[in-house]
């Protein structure tokens, strides 16, 4: 152990962090007895956030929230400077234990580990609102609000609720929140000198390589948008083939073609349709509208938007050839964002004078981080997750593996406080 390196009992952290994640998969915190489903203004999400406040109000934060519900805790008064930890509590509507949560969990055991070694680092945790979109189909809603990567016409009008369909703005106010403040969320902020995330790595590269640490230094940047196919609806029988215009079958193709695509692009960009809807969606009826999402990324830029670019004009070319029409809505992107050479470093210090095995990387999934990272010098750390299963209640991490994460962050975050 390098000198001057702090080691902590992982194996009490480890249980405490455990502990934490189970106890946050009970009924109280999940809409669903299969999977974690949790986001913004439910009561499961409400009760999430009651959790985090009371463990952290009994080791002495000050706990608030930002004025759409992004949650906050500090240990220091505004205006002194302090190192943020955290992540998202929020989840995929089909969701795991530990996306998100492990590294609110574990940014609460860094915390009590701060009191209990008698640290004294300035420490304010965050867990950010609405990460998935699970609840306005938005991901990172809350740390692009706080990053004011967002406009007010969208939040009052266009991002609505996947249930009722309803407005961001309203769900926010009738959930006693004060949306028309959203551009002071940019506090949230306020006095960081440096951030770190912890995150499953939500692959299975650490878990096949052997590494129980990644060092994450970039993030790919992603294109999420909706592509809508219009044909004409028909009998499914009494129609003849050559009389259709099946907008589903332009889909098809394009959902192949931007496999081809992305694959074409290399560079680790992606390419996936997640969502599709025909309609009217009837056995007996040929389908004249199809809409579905794209959801396109990479760390190289030109690369992931040349797909994005690229699959909108196929689309519009498939479907003029069978007499249709196809249109394309961004509903949002982020660019790839490059992470903070000297957090990394810290971090890459603290993880080497652990022994432990560790590897550089970058981020394929997307995650608050990104959103922040130009207002903040930032980085995150990745624990493996089993076999890379991810948005899924088979989720599964080691809270060995975040214990070792809180003892490499508290390294960083020193050695960044001390030299800061
Ligand atoms: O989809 C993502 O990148 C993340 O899980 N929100
Ligand atoms: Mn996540
Ligand atoms: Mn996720």
């Amino acid at each position: 152990m390098a000198t001057g390196q702090l080691t902590i009992d992982r194996a009490k952290s480890a249980e405490r962090i455990g502990r934490d994640v189970d106890n946050l998969a009970g009924p109280d915190y999940t809409l669903s007895d299969e999977a974690i489903k949790r986001y913004a203004y439910t009561q499961v999400y409400r009760n999430t956030l009651d959790y985090f406040a009371s463990e952290l109000q009994a080791l002495g934060f000050e706990v608030y929230e930002d004025p759409v519900g992004t949650f906050v805790a500090r240990n220091r008064p505004a205006g002194e400077g302090v190192f943020g930890v955290g992540s998202h509590c929020d989840s995929n509507r089909n969701g795991g234990k530990y996306d998100g949560t492990l590294g609110v969990v574990t940014a609460l055991e860094i915390c009590r580990l701060n009191n209990e070694l008698g640290l004294g680092l300035p420490l304010k945790l965050i867990s950010f609102l609405e990460e998935e979109g699970s609840g306005f189909g938005q991901m990172l809603l809350g740390s692009r609000i706080i990053a004011q990567r967002v406009e007010e016409k969208e939040l009052r009008e266009s991002f609505l609720s996947e249930d009722d369909g309803r407005p961001f703005w309203e769900h926010a106010e009738e959930a006693g929140y004060e949306p028309e403040r959203w551009r002071e969320a940019v506090q949230v902020l306020d006095d960081l000198y440096g951030w770190i995330e912890l995150h499953i790595e939500q692959a299975r590269v650490l878990q096949d390589t052997g590494h129980r640490i990644g060092i994450v230094n970039a993030i790919a940047g992603y294109v999420h948008a909706d592509i809508t196919i219009r044909g004409r609806s028909d009998h499914a029988g009494a129609t003849p083939m050559d009389f259709r215009q099946d907008a589903g079958l332009v889909a098809a193709e394009c959902m192949l073609e931007l496999e081809r695509l992305a694959s074409a692009a290399g560079g680790g960009t992606v390419g996936t349709v997640g969502e599709m809807e025909l309609k009217p969606g009837l056995i007996n009826a040929v389908p004249g509208e199809a809409r579905f999402s794209l959801d396109i990324r990479g760390v190289d830029e030109g690369a992931f938007r040349g797909v994005a670019r690229d699959i909108a004009a196929f689309a519009e070319k498939a479907a003029g050839e069978r007499g249709m029409t196809a249109g394309y809505t961004q509903r949002q992107t982020l660019s790839a964002m490059q992470l903070d050479d000297n957090v990394v470093a810290a971090l890459e210090s603290a993880v080497e004078a652990s022994g432990e095995p560790y590897m550089a990387m970058h981020s394929g999934a997307a995650h608050d981080t990104m959103s922040i990272a130009d207002r903040v010098p930032s980085a995150m750390v990745f624990v493996p997750c089993k076999d890379g299963i991810s948005h899924s209640p088979e989720e599964y991490a080691n809270p060995a593996d975040a214990a070792l994460g809180a003892e490499i962050m508290l390294n960083a975050i020193r050695s960044l406080s001390t030299s800061g």
